[in-house]
């Protein structure tokens, strides 16, 4: 993807572990790599189609001089967030934060470190079979729409939907929307799951009744298998209250354990 880039911008703030860095401060050096389609910038040869890069570096000196991070990861990562934050139009920042003077007692040339933060296409899919179902979607749907980090790019309309796996149970509401984030697989999930609890969802039986229920099904084209999560969600594959819904919204969404669109995963189990 192609970007503006900004090289070895000299900020003078306040960002250290040891107290005297936070008193006296010093010289930051800060580079950043702004990803965005500049298709629109080449055609219409318009400063508003791309990024301003004498805006960004002031908006990146001002960030790092209005706030006082112990590390330089987290002067860096927020820049990152930030800048993400502020320039709708970029895709992935990465930033490349040194400080040549550390205070280390050595004669290092400088430390630093480099991220990278990026939008992420991302599903989720909602399910509620507990008290006023559709009120527990609405506020699962504003609890979403209430994080910047997240953006909710489409929704599915709800569905009356038979419980699927333990079946003496009430009916169940479900629906699934389209997201972009900036939240890393494990903070989205985390986010999730306190969006779950905050409705009032106890865990009681596996696959039981549940006020809400949020499962990350897809986050980009990531496969994984950790401890607390599995990419994609293990068993959407054979539920059509999950492909229904994101048929409706997402159906060219390839699924990357079988290289198919999701509309293709819903015909297969159908048949
Ligand atoms: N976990 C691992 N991967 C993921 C992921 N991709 N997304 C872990 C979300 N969670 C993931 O989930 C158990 C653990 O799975 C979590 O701690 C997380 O770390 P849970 O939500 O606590 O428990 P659960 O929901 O009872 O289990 P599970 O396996 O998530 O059940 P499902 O798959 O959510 O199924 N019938 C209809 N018609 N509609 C429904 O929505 N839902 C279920 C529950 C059963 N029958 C249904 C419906
Ligand atoms: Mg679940």
């Amino acid at each position: 993807m192609d970007y503006v880039e900004i090289k070895d911008l000299v900020v003078f703030a306040h960002h250290g572990v040891f107290q005297q860095e936070k008193e006296l401060g010093q010289k930051f050096v800060v580079s950043a790599r702004l990803y965005l389609d500049t298709e629109a910038a080449v055609t219409e040869d318009d400063v508003n189609s791309s990024v301003h890069y004498g805006e960004a570096a002031l908006e990146m000196t001002k960030f790092l001089q209005a706030e006082s991070y112990n590390l330089i990861e987290a002067a860096a990562g927020r820049l990152a967030e930030h800048l993400l934050l502020t320039y709708s139009l970029l895709r992935k920042v990465q930033i490349r934060l040194a400080k040549p003077w550390a205070p280390v007692g050595l004669p290092l040339n400088e430390v630093a470190i480099e991220l990278c933060r990026s939008w992420q296409p991302a599903v989720v899919a909602l399910g509620s079979n507990m008290g006023d179902r559709k009120a527990h979607i609405e506020t699962a749907l504003k609890a979403l729409d209430e994080n910047q980090a997240i953006r909710r790019l489409a929704s599915s309309t709800l569905m009356e939907t038979p419980p699927y796996g333990v079946t003496d149970q009430a009916d169940f509401l479900n629906a699934a929307v389209l997201i972009e984030t900036m939240l890393s697989p494990h903070a989205l999930l985390t986010f999730l799951q306190k969006v779950e609890t905050s409705s009032g969802r106890v865990r009681t039986r596996h696959w039981g009744p549940r006020t809400l229920d949020l499962d990350l099904i897809y986050y980009s084209d990531l496969i994984l298998h950790s401890e607390d999560l599995t990419l994609p969600h293990p068993e959407m594959q054979k539920r059509d209250f999950v492909l229904k819904p994101i048929c409706e919204i997402a159906p060219n969404y390839v699924d990357p354990r079988y290289g198919l669109p999701v509309s293709e995963l819903l015909a297969r189990l159908v048949k």
